[in-house]
C-alpha cells in the first residue's frame, strides 16, 4: 500500500507508542474536534480493507487545474471519488485511470466514520466518498477548503495512519491564522457545521519510519459528496 508501490507494508497490530497514546478529545473550534487515538481499535480490521481498495485503485499523482503535479498520491473508494486534472476539481463515480467505478466503501470505513462523527457531535453521518491520501517524506497539502461537495450539511471525517504530520487548521479566509495540530497514527479530526468551510492543509511530511506503515502517512478523508 505504499504510494510509490515499492512492495507491501508488513502489518502488525499496534506499536507500543500507539498503545500508550491516551484517548482524548481536543477542541479546535465550535464544531471541530481531534479524537486522539480514536481509530486505534479499528486499525487491524481497516488495513486489509485498505490494501484491497488500493489493489483495485492504486495511488497516483494527479495534476491540478493549474498544471502542477500533487506531491500527495491519491486514490478513492465509495460511490464518488475526488479527482483533479487540467479541467478542474470534481467528484466522479468512475476512476479515470481504470475507467471503472471506484472500489466500494468498506463497511469498516463507514462504521468508523459514523462513530467518529457521532463522538464529535454529528450523529447520522453517512459518507459516500473516501479520499485516500498518501504522503511520502516531503509531500504536503496546501491550505484549501473542501467545497466540491453538493451540500455542506455533513461533516468531514479525517483519519491519520502511519507517520506523524502537522495539520494546519485555519479560518474561513485563507489569510486567517492557522492552528498547528500534530496528528498521530489513529487520530481522527472531525469538522462540520459552522466550521465546515475552514481552510486546512498539511505541512511537508518529515522523514521517519512507522512500525506498521513504514516511511509514509496515509490519510482517509470521508465525506458526503453527492
Ligand atoms: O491529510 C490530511 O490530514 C488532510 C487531507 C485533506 O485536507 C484533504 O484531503 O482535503
Amino acid at each position: 500500500m505504499h504510494c510509490n508501490d515499492d512492495g507491501p507494508a508488513t502489518l502488525g497490530l499496534f506499536s507500543d507508542s500507539d498503545l500508550q497514546q491516551p484517548a482524548r478529545v481536543e477542541v479546535l473550534g465550535p464544531q471541530s474536534r481531534v479524537l486522539r487515538g480514536f481509530a486505534l481499535p479499528w486499525v487491524e480490521a481497516l488495513l486489509p480493507q485498505l490494501d484491497a481498495v488500493l489493489a483495485a485503485a492504486p495511488f497516483r499523482q494527479m495534476q491540478t487545474p493549474g498544471g502542477f503535479t500533487m506531491s500527495v498520491g491519491l486514490s478513492s473508494c465509495g460511490q464518488l471519488g475526488w479527482t483533479t486534472d487540467r479541467s478542474g476539481y470534481r467528484y466522479s463515480p468512475i476512476d479515470p485511470q481504470s475507467q471503472r467505478p471506484w472500489p466500494a466503501l468498506p463497511k469498516v470505513f463507514q462504521e468508523l466514520a459514523e462513530a467518529a462523527a457521532e463522538a464529535a457531535g454529528f450523529p447520522g453521518f453517512a459518507p459516500d466518498s473516501c479520499l485516500i491520501n498518501c504522503y511520502r517524506p516531503g509531500a504536503k497539502m496546501s491550505l484549501h477548503q473542501d467545497k466540491n461537495e453538493r451540500d455542506y450539511s455533513a461533516p468531514i471525517v479525517s483519519l491519520s495512519l502511519g507517520l506523524p504530520a502537522i495539520f494546519l487548521f485555519g479560518g474561513r479566509q485563507r489569510s486567517d491564522k492557522s492552528q498547528r495540530v500534530a496528528l498521530l497514527h489513529g487520530d481522527v479530526v472531525v469538522w462540520g457545521g459552522v466550521d465546515r468551510l475552514r481552510y486546512h492543509g498539511v505541512l511537508a511530511l518529515k522523514d521517519g519510519h512507522h512500525p506498521l506503515l513504514g516511511q509514509q502517512r496515509i490519510n482517509l478523508t470521508l465525506r458526503r459528496a453527492g
